[in-house]
C-alpha cells in the first residue's frame, strides 16, 4: 500500500482536487482503512506543502490548492470514518470543539471531531476562528464535561490560555476539562497553560477525552 499512499500524498503536493478525491474513492472501494489512508497518505502530503511553503520553493496559491485537494479527500473519506465506528460510552457525553479564535485550520480539528463522534462522543462542532467565550458558553449550555482546542498558529495559541482563564473566572476550572491540540502545540504547553492534556493526532484524543471524562 506504500506507493498507494505516495500517490495520495502527490495528489496534495501536486494540488490536483481531482485527483485527491478520485484516489480517496478508490481507497473506499477497495476497502482500504481509511484513517491509514488519510494519515500514511494525504496528510503526509499537506506537512510537505507546509514544509516546502515554508522554505520558499512553493507559495501562498499553492499552499490553499493542497489544502483544496486535501479537503476534497477528506470529503470521501470522513463518512467511512463514522462508518467503522466501533465506539460507545456507558452514557452520553459531550464534548465542544473548535479551532480557537483568529485561526482558520480546521481540516485536523475535523479529523478529530469525526474521531470522536466516531467513538461515541456527542461532539458540538463550532468550525474555525472560534471566540473564546463562545467554547466556554456552549460547554455550559450544553452540559460539555470536555472543551478541545486546536491552535495551528504559533501567534493564535494564547487563545486556548484565554479559554482556561474564562472557565476559571466562572469557577468552572475543573469541573470542564480542557484538552488542546495542533502542529505546535506540546505537553509542556498544556502544563503551561493548565490545560487537563494535550494529544499529538486523532487517535489519541478520542483516548485523552476517555480519560479525562472518566470513561477510559
Ligand atoms: Co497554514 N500554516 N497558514 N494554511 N498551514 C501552517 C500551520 C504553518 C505551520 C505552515 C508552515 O509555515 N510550515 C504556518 C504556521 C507557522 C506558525 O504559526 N509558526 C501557517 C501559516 C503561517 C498560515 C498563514 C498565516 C499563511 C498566510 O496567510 N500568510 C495562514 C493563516 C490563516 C489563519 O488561520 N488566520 C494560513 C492558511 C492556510 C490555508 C488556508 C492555506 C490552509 C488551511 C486550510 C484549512 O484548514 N481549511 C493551511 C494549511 C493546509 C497549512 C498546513 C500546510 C497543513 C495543516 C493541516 O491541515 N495539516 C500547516 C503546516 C503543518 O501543519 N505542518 C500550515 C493536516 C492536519 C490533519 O494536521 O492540523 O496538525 P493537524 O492536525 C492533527 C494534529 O495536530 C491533531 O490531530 C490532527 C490529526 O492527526 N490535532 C488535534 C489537531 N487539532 C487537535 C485538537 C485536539 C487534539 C488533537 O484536541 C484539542
Amino acid at each position: 500500500m506504500a506507493d498507494f499512499f505516495d500517490e495520495c500524498a502527490d495528489a496534495v503536493l501536486k494540488g490536483d482536487s481531482e485527483l485527491a478525491a478520485s484516489l480517496a474513492s478508490r481507497a473506499v472501494e477497495e476497502g482500504m482503512p481509511a484513517l491509514e489512508v488519510i494519515e500514511k497518505g494525504f496528510v503526509k502530503g499537506i506537512r510537505e506543502v507546509g514544509r516546502l511553503w515554508e522554505e520558499g520553493t512553493i507559495f501562498l496559491p499553492e499552499l490553499v490548492m493542497g489544502a483544496e485537494a486535501m479537503k476534497k479527500a477528506m470529503a470521501v473519506l470522513q463518512p467511512e470514518l463514522m462508518k467503522g465506528a466501533s465506539g460507545s460510552l456507558p452514557e452520553p457525553q459531550k464534548v465542544v470543539i473548535g479551532t480557537i479564535h483568529g485561526d482558520i485550520h480546521d481540516i485536523g480539528k475535523t479529523l478529530v471531531a469525526t474521531m470522536l463522534s466516531a467513538n461515541g462522543f456527542e461532539v458540538e462542532d463550532l468550525g474555525a476562528d472560534v471566540p473564546v467565550e463562545r467554547f466556554v458558553q456552549t460547554a455550559v449550555d450544553k452540559g460539555a464535561k470536555c472543551i478541545a482546542i486546536s491552535a495551528l498558529l504559533t501567534t493564535t495559541m494564547p487563545g486556548q490560555k484565554k479559554v482556561i482563564e474564562e472557565l476559571d473566572k466562572r469557577n468552572l476550572k475543573g469541573k470542564i476539562k480542557v484538552m488542546v491540540g495542533g502542529a505546535p502545540c506540546s505537553t509542556e504547553w498544556a502544563r503551561e497553560i493548565g490545560a487537563d492534556g494535550y494529544a499529538s493526532d486523532a487517535v489519541s484524543a478520542v483516548a485523552l477525552a476517555k480519560e479525562l471524562i472518566g470513561a477510559a
